[in-house]
């Protein structure tokens, strides 16, 4: 497999989340990608994401969570070592100010053409964006040890996160396509296109 899709399941008490639901129908229609299910738990979320690389040894990593209010598909720049939850996770955690990993790094940069998938979402029709904070939660905290498990255990592998809308703003279908393109757009584009995506606030 070459490339490794994830998603987490359902949290803060819905039913689905449409993360791991758009992630595995993009993966039964490629023939590269393998999609696992990560626990919205913060003590197992990293452990299942490992376990997941270690299995398949992919070359892309693509991780996807759930944004509810985003109205576009965002991959993330930036991941931060800082975790604030809001809500408990599934397994009643609720860590406060706490790092992602004890002296790790403030932050990390996605090694995804994040640019480039932009511009290929919308080239499909979709709205896309770049976003620069993947919040304080378990996304953050799987976004963050993606990367640091990069940067000390698997050189060469690039990956990344996108947040991805609820299901009532943008179809399950149209959710799947855009990961599919964030994934070829990662196997194809090896340099970022240096066009501004930057926000002013
Ligand atoms: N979204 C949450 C965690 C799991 C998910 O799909 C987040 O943005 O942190």
């Amino acid at each position: 497999m070459t490339v490794l899709l994830t998603g987490f399941a359902p949290f803060d008490g819905a039913a689905a989340n449409p993360s791991w639901q758009a992630a595995s129908l993009a993966a039964v229609r490629r023939t590269d990608t393998v999609a696992v299910e990560l626990p919205c738990e913060f003590d197992a979320s990293l452990p299942a994401l490992r376990a997941a690389i270690l299995a398949h040894r992919p070359a892309v990593v693509v991780c996807a969570g759930l944004a509810g209010g985003r109205e576009h598909v965002t991959p993330e720049r930036v991941a931060i070592n800082l975790i604030d939850a809001r809500i408990p996770d599934n397994a009643g955690a609720q860590p406060v100010d706490v790092p992602v990993v004890e002296g790790g790094p403030s932050a990390y940069f996605t090694t995804l053409p994040v640019k480039a998938a932009v511009a290929a979402i919308e080239s499909a029709g979709l709205p896309a964006a770049v976003s620069y904070t993947a919040g304080t939660y378990v996304c953050n905290q799987v976004f963050y040890g993606l990367m640091h498990l990069i940067a000390t255990e698997f050189p060469g592998l690039r990956g990344g996160f996108v947040h991805v809308p609820e299901e009532a703003r943008m179809p399950l279908d149209s959710i799947a396509r855009a990961l599919d393109i964030v994934a070829d757009t990662a196997l194809t584009v090896h340099e970022d296109v240096a066009t501004s995506a930057g926000t002013l606030h």
